[in-house]
Protein backbone atom coordinates (compact mmCIF):
# COMPACT_ATOMS: atom_id res chain seq x y z
CA UNK A 1 0.00 0.00 0.00
CA UNK A 2 1.21 3.57 -0.73
CA UNK A 3 2.08 5.75 2.41
CA UNK A 4 0.32 9.04 2.79
CA UNK A 5 2.90 11.93 2.43
CA UNK A 6 2.53 15.54 3.86
CA UNK A 7 4.83 17.76 2.09
CA UNK A 8 5.35 21.50 3.40
CA UNK A 9 6.79 24.54 1.14
CA UNK A 10 5.46 22.25 -2.16
CA UNK A 11 5.08 25.53 -3.75
CA UNK A 12 8.73 26.62 -3.50
CA UNK A 13 11.92 25.77 -5.81
CA UNK A 14 12.70 22.50 -5.09
CA UNK A 15 8.74 22.06 -3.60
CA UNK A 16 7.38 22.37 -7.06
CA UNK A 17 9.31 19.46 -8.42
CA UNK A 18 9.33 16.92 -5.78
CA UNK A 19 5.98 17.27 -5.08
CA UNK A 20 5.33 15.83 -8.79
CA UNK A 21 7.91 13.25 -8.56
CA UNK A 22 6.20 12.18 -5.32
CA UNK A 23 2.27 12.21 -7.11
CA UNK A 24 3.78 10.24 -9.56
CA UNK A 25 5.79 7.40 -7.43
CA UNK A 26 3.02 7.53 -4.83
CA UNK A 27 -0.08 8.55 -6.98
CA UNK A 28 -1.70 11.99 -7.02
CA UNK A 29 -4.41 11.10 -4.27
CA UNK A 30 -1.68 9.90 -1.64
CA UNK A 31 0.12 13.17 -1.64
CA UNK A 32 -0.57 16.34 0.27
CA UNK A 33 0.96 19.32 -1.17
CA UNK A 34 0.95 22.08 1.76
CA UNK A 35 2.50 25.74 1.61
CA UNK A 36 1.44 29.31 3.01
CA UNK A 37 -0.71 30.63 0.01
CA UNK A 38 -2.28 28.85 -2.70
CA UNK A 39 -0.44 28.31 -5.98
CA UNK A 40 -1.56 29.80 -9.64
CA UNK A 41 -2.43 26.04 -11.15
CA UNK A 42 -1.89 23.19 -9.36
CA UNK A 43 -3.45 19.57 -9.94
CA UNK A 44 -3.78 17.08 -6.77
CA UNK A 45 -4.56 17.41 -2.80
CA UNK A 46 -3.42 20.90 -1.45
CA UNK A 47 -3.99 22.61 1.68
CA UNK A 48 -3.34 26.07 2.93
CA UNK A 49 -0.82 25.12 6.20
CA UNK A 50 1.56 27.83 7.77
CA UNK A 51 3.96 25.02 9.80
CA UNK A 52 4.52 27.39 12.69
CA UNK A 53 0.64 26.68 13.48
CA UNK A 54 0.96 23.38 15.73
CA UNK A 55 -2.52 23.07 15.68
CA UNK A 56 -3.09 23.17 11.61
CA UNK A 57 -0.23 20.99 11.24
CA UNK A 58 -1.66 18.52 13.56
CA UNK A 59 -5.20 18.62 12.10
CA UNK A 60 -3.91 17.70 8.71
CA UNK A 61 -1.82 15.20 9.72
CA UNK A 62 -4.66 13.09 11.59
CA UNK A 63 -7.39 14.47 8.67
CA UNK A 64 -5.20 12.31 6.03
CA UNK A 65 -4.11 10.05 7.87
CA UNK A 66 -0.40 11.13 7.29
CA UNK A 67 2.70 8.38 7.43
CA UNK A 68 5.98 10.50 6.12
CA UNK A 69 6.56 14.40 5.93
CA UNK A 70 8.87 15.90 3.48
CA UNK A 71 9.45 19.15 5.83
CA UNK A 72 10.30 21.92 3.20
CA UNK A 73 9.04 25.21 4.32
CA UNK A 74 12.26 27.67 5.46
CA UNK A 75 13.58 30.81 4.97
CA UNK A 76 16.27 31.03 3.32
CA UNK A 77 19.80 32.45 3.63
CA UNK A 78 19.87 35.78 2.26
CA UNK A 79 16.48 36.87 2.78
CA UNK A 80 17.13 35.07 6.29
CA UNK A 81 19.75 37.94 6.88
CA UNK A 82 17.02 40.79 6.76
CA UNK A 83 15.22 39.76 9.99
CA UNK A 84 17.47 37.43 11.72
CA UNK A 85 15.42 36.34 14.67
CA UNK A 86 12.65 36.21 12.38
CA UNK A 87 14.29 33.92 10.78
CA UNK A 88 15.22 31.87 13.52
CA UNK A 89 12.17 31.45 14.87
CA UNK A 90 10.22 30.91 12.04
CA UNK A 91 12.61 28.08 10.98
CA UNK A 92 13.23 26.93 14.58
CA UNK A 93 9.38 26.15 15.68
CA UNK A 94 8.27 24.99 12.02
CA UNK A 95 10.90 22.20 12.27
CA UNK A 96 9.88 21.26 16.05
CA UNK A 97 6.15 21.33 15.21
CA UNK A 98 6.73 18.86 12.40
CA UNK A 99 8.83 16.46 14.75
CA UNK A 100 6.66 16.91 17.75
CA UNK A 101 3.63 15.92 15.47
CA UNK A 102 5.15 13.17 14.02
CA UNK A 103 6.46 11.94 17.22
CA UNK A 104 2.89 12.20 18.93
CA UNK A 105 0.70 10.93 16.01
CA UNK A 106 3.26 7.66 14.98
CA UNK A 107 4.43 9.21 11.57
CA UNK A 108 6.82 6.67 10.02
CA UNK A 109 9.54 8.89 8.54
CA UNK A 110 10.07 12.57 8.43
CA UNK A 111 12.85 14.22 5.82
CA UNK A 112 14.50 17.86 6.33
CA UNK A 113 16.46 19.34 4.41
CA UNK A 114 19.69 21.26 5.53
CA UNK A 115 22.52 22.90 3.71
CA UNK A 116 25.85 23.67 2.84
CA UNK A 117 25.25 26.90 4.72
CA UNK A 118 25.71 25.11 8.23
CA UNK A 119 29.58 25.58 7.36
CA UNK A 120 31.34 28.53 8.41
CA UNK A 121 34.89 29.80 8.94
CA UNK A 122 36.35 26.61 11.24
CA UNK A 123 35.61 24.11 8.32
CA UNK A 124 37.85 23.25 5.39
CA UNK A 125 36.73 25.24 2.19
CA UNK A 126 37.46 22.51 0.00
CA UNK A 127 36.20 19.15 0.03
CA UNK A 128 34.70 19.46 3.56
CA UNK A 129 34.51 16.62 5.17
CA UNK A 130 30.80 15.64 6.44
CA UNK A 131 31.58 15.89 10.21
CA UNK A 132 33.34 19.02 10.16
CA UNK A 133 32.54 21.89 12.86
CA UNK A 134 29.76 23.75 12.22
CA UNK A 135 30.09 27.63 12.61
CA UNK A 136 27.49 29.16 10.30
CA UNK A 137 27.89 33.03 10.08
CA UNK A 138 23.76 33.42 8.85
CA UNK A 139 20.61 33.00 10.65
CA UNK A 140 19.32 30.69 8.05
CA UNK A 141 23.04 28.58 8.61
CA UNK A 142 22.35 28.60 12.46
CA UNK A 143 18.38 27.21 12.31
CA UNK A 144 19.68 24.06 10.21
CA UNK A 145 22.68 23.32 12.25
CA UNK A 146 20.44 23.34 15.53
CA UNK A 147 17.72 21.41 13.28
CA UNK A 148 20.09 18.70 11.98
CA UNK A 149 21.02 18.05 15.76
CA UNK A 150 17.24 18.34 16.83
CA UNK A 151 16.35 15.90 14.05
CA UNK A 152 19.11 13.50 15.47
CA UNK A 153 17.59 13.97 19.27
CA UNK A 154 13.91 12.92 17.70
CA UNK A 155 15.78 9.46 16.45
CA UNK A 156 17.74 8.59 19.11
CA UNK A 157 14.92 9.48 22.32
CA UNK A 158 11.97 8.72 20.82
CA UNK A 159 12.91 6.72 17.68
CA UNK A 160 11.57 8.84 14.90
CA UNK A 161 12.82 8.08 11.96
CA UNK A 162 14.36 11.51 10.84
CA UNK A 163 16.61 12.07 7.61
CA UNK A 164 18.42 15.17 6.20
CA UNK A 165 20.50 16.29 3.86
CA UNK A 166 22.43 19.16 3.08
CA UNK A 167 21.66 20.62 -0.56
CA UNK A 168 24.25 22.86 -2.33
CA UNK A 169 22.94 25.24 -4.79
CA UNK A 170 20.17 23.95 -6.59
CA UNK A 171 19.62 24.18 -10.27
CA UNK A 172 16.40 24.00 -12.53
CA UNK A 173 14.04 25.20 -15.24
CA UNK A 174 10.77 24.41 -13.29
CA UNK A 175 10.70 26.66 -10.46
CA UNK A 176 12.62 29.80 -9.58
CA UNK A 177 14.30 30.24 -6.18
CA UNK A 178 13.43 32.95 -3.93
CA UNK A 179 15.60 34.52 -1.12
CA UNK A 180 18.77 32.51 -1.61
CA UNK A 181 22.49 33.30 -1.71
CA UNK A 182 23.06 30.22 -4.64
CA UNK A 183 20.01 32.06 -6.90
CA UNK A 184 22.18 33.74 -8.98
CA UNK A 185 23.01 30.05 -11.02
CA UNK A 186 19.47 29.60 -12.12
CA UNK A 187 18.60 33.77 -12.61
CA UNK A 188 21.62 33.52 -15.44
CA UNK A 189 20.26 31.26 -17.46
CA UNK A 190 16.43 33.03 -17.59
CA UNK A 191 18.55 36.04 -18.70
CA UNK A 192 20.55 34.04 -21.28
CA UNK A 193 17.50 32.66 -22.89
CA UNK A 194 16.07 35.75 -23.10
CA UNK A 195 18.64 37.40 -24.51
CA UNK A 196 18.79 40.22 -21.53
CA UNK A 197 22.33 40.87 -20.07
CA UNK A 198 22.81 39.93 -16.60
CA UNK A 199 24.06 41.53 -13.56
CA UNK A 200 25.94 39.10 -11.12
CA UNK A 201 25.14 39.75 -7.31
CA UNK A 202 28.24 37.61 -6.61
CA UNK A 203 32.07 38.48 -7.68
CA UNK A 204 33.15 36.39 -10.86
CA UNK A 205 35.49 33.83 -9.10
CA UNK A 206 32.61 32.74 -6.27
CA UNK A 207 33.40 29.16 -6.40
CA UNK A 208 29.99 27.31 -4.58
CA UNK A 209 28.88 23.57 -4.55
CA UNK A 210 25.64 23.22 -6.56
CA UNK A 211 23.37 20.57 -8.24
CA UNK A 212 20.77 19.89 -10.80
CA UNK A 213 16.74 19.50 -9.78
CA UNK A 214 16.96 15.90 -11.15
CA UNK A 215 19.96 15.10 -8.78
CA UNK A 216 18.71 16.78 -6.08
CA UNK A 217 14.73 14.84 -5.99
CA UNK A 218 17.28 11.30 -6.53
CA UNK A 219 19.05 12.18 -3.92
CA UNK A 220 15.76 12.64 -1.56
CA UNK A 221 14.08 9.99 -2.72
CA UNK A 222 16.65 7.41 -2.89
CA UNK A 223 17.73 8.77 0.42
CA UNK A 224 13.86 8.19 2.04
CA UNK A 225 13.57 4.98 -0.03
CA UNK A 226 16.75 3.30 1.94
CA UNK A 227 16.36 0.97 4.58
CA UNK A 228 16.60 2.56 8.30
CA UNK A 229 19.51 0.79 9.50
CA UNK A 230 21.44 1.71 6.36
CA UNK A 231 20.77 5.71 7.80
CA UNK A 232 23.89 6.02 10.25
CA UNK A 233 24.21 10.00 9.73
CA UNK A 234 21.32 11.05 12.01
CA UNK A 235 22.54 14.83 11.65
CA UNK A 236 22.00 15.20 7.67
CA UNK A 237 24.42 14.14 5.08
CA UNK A 238 26.55 15.93 2.45
CA UNK A 239 25.84 15.16 -0.82
CA UNK A 240 27.86 17.17 -3.89
CA UNK A 241 27.72 17.48 -7.22
CA UNK A 242 29.46 19.81 -9.11
CA UNK A 243 31.72 23.12 -8.31
CA UNK A 244 31.79 26.48 -10.35
CA UNK A 245 31.97 29.99 -10.25
CA UNK A 246 29.53 32.60 -12.00
CA UNK A 247 32.27 33.05 -14.30
CA UNK A 248 32.94 29.17 -15.24
CA UNK A 249 28.77 29.30 -15.35
CA UNK A 250 28.89 32.37 -18.08
CA UNK A 251 31.72 30.54 -20.10
CA UNK A 252 29.28 27.61 -20.39
CA UNK A 253 26.57 29.53 -21.41
CA UNK A 254 28.42 31.46 -23.83
CA UNK A 255 29.05 28.19 -26.20
CA UNK A 256 25.61 28.46 -26.48
CA UNK A 257 24.88 32.20 -26.71
CA UNK A 258 28.56 34.04 -27.76
CA UNK A 259 26.97 37.48 -27.02
CA UNK A 260 25.67 37.30 -23.87
CA UNK A 261 26.71 40.36 -21.41
CA UNK A 262 27.21 39.36 -17.58
CA UNK A 263 28.42 42.63 -15.56
CA UNK A 264 29.43 42.06 -11.68
CA UNK A 265 28.10 44.26 -8.79
CA UNK A 266 28.25 42.25 -5.56
CA UNK A 267 26.33 42.61 -2.68
CA UNK A 268 25.70 41.95 0.82
CA UNK A 269 25.57 38.30 -0.26
CA UNK A 270 29.12 37.89 -1.20
CA UNK A 271 30.03 37.61 2.84
CA UNK A 272 27.62 34.86 2.99
CA UNK A 273 29.08 32.60 0.01
CA UNK A 274 32.76 33.85 0.90
CA UNK A 275 32.49 31.68 4.33
CA UNK A 276 30.76 28.59 2.74
CA UNK A 277 32.42 25.40 1.07
CA UNK A 278 33.98 25.80 -2.26
CA UNK A 279 33.07 22.05 -2.50
CA UNK A 280 31.93 19.54 -0.19
CA UNK A 281 32.90 15.79 0.40
CA UNK A 282 30.18 13.25 0.18
CA UNK A 283 31.56 9.66 0.70
CA UNK A 284 29.33 9.03 3.87
CA UNK A 285 26.38 9.16 1.33
CA UNK A 286 27.93 7.19 -1.45
CA UNK A 287 28.58 4.30 1.75
CA UNK A 288 25.26 4.56 3.38
CA UNK A 289 22.80 4.69 0.10
CA UNK A 290 25.26 5.06 -2.80
CA UNK A 291 24.85 8.36 -3.89
CA UNK A 292 26.35 9.32 -7.01
CA UNK A 293 25.23 12.74 -9.24
CA UNK A 294 25.07 12.44 -12.52
CA UNK A 295 25.02 16.00 -14.17
CA UNK A 296 27.92 18.25 -14.84
CA UNK A 297 28.45 21.76 -15.79
CA UNK A 298 27.63 21.52 -19.27
CA UNK A 299 24.89 19.21 -19.16
CA UNK A 300 23.08 21.43 -16.80
CA UNK A 301 23.84 24.20 -19.21
CA UNK A 302 22.02 22.65 -21.87
CA UNK A 303 19.17 21.19 -20.01
CA UNK A 304 18.13 24.49 -18.76
CA UNK A 305 18.55 26.62 -21.66
CA UNK A 306 16.63 23.60 -23.36
CA UNK A 307 14.09 23.83 -21.35
CA UNK A 308 14.06 27.55 -20.42
CA UNK A 309 13.64 27.85 -24.66
CA UNK A 310 10.56 25.60 -24.55
CA UNK A 311 8.99 27.74 -21.76
CA UNK A 312 9.47 31.10 -22.35
CA UNK A 313 8.16 29.75 -26.05
CA UNK A 314 5.05 28.24 -24.36
CA UNK A 315 4.19 31.54 -23.38
CA UNK A 316 4.29 33.78 -26.32
C1 LIG B 1 20.62 29.36 -0.19
O1 LIG B 1 21.36 29.88 -1.03
O2 LIG B 1 20.25 29.90 0.86
C2 LIG B 1 20.17 27.93 -0.44
C3 LIG B 1 21.10 26.96 0.22
C4 LIG B 1 22.42 26.67 -0.36
O3 LIG B 1 20.77 26.43 1.24
N1 LIG B 1 20.11 27.67 -1.83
Amino acid sequence: MSPTILITGASGQLGTVLTEALQHKYGRENVIASDIRLPESFDGVFEILDVTDAIRLEEIILKYKVDQIFHLAAILSANGEQNPLNTWEINMKALLNVLEASRKNKVAKVFHPSSIAVFGENAPAVDTPNDSLLNPLTSYGLSKAAGENWGKYYFHKYGLDVRSLRYPGIIGYQSKPGGGTTDYAVEIFHKAVTGEPFTCFLDKETTLPMMFMDDAVRATLELMESPRENIKVRTSYNIAGISFSPEEITASIRERFPNFIVEYAPDFRQEIADKWPKSIQDCEASRDWNWKPEYDLSRITMEMIDNLQGNYAGFV
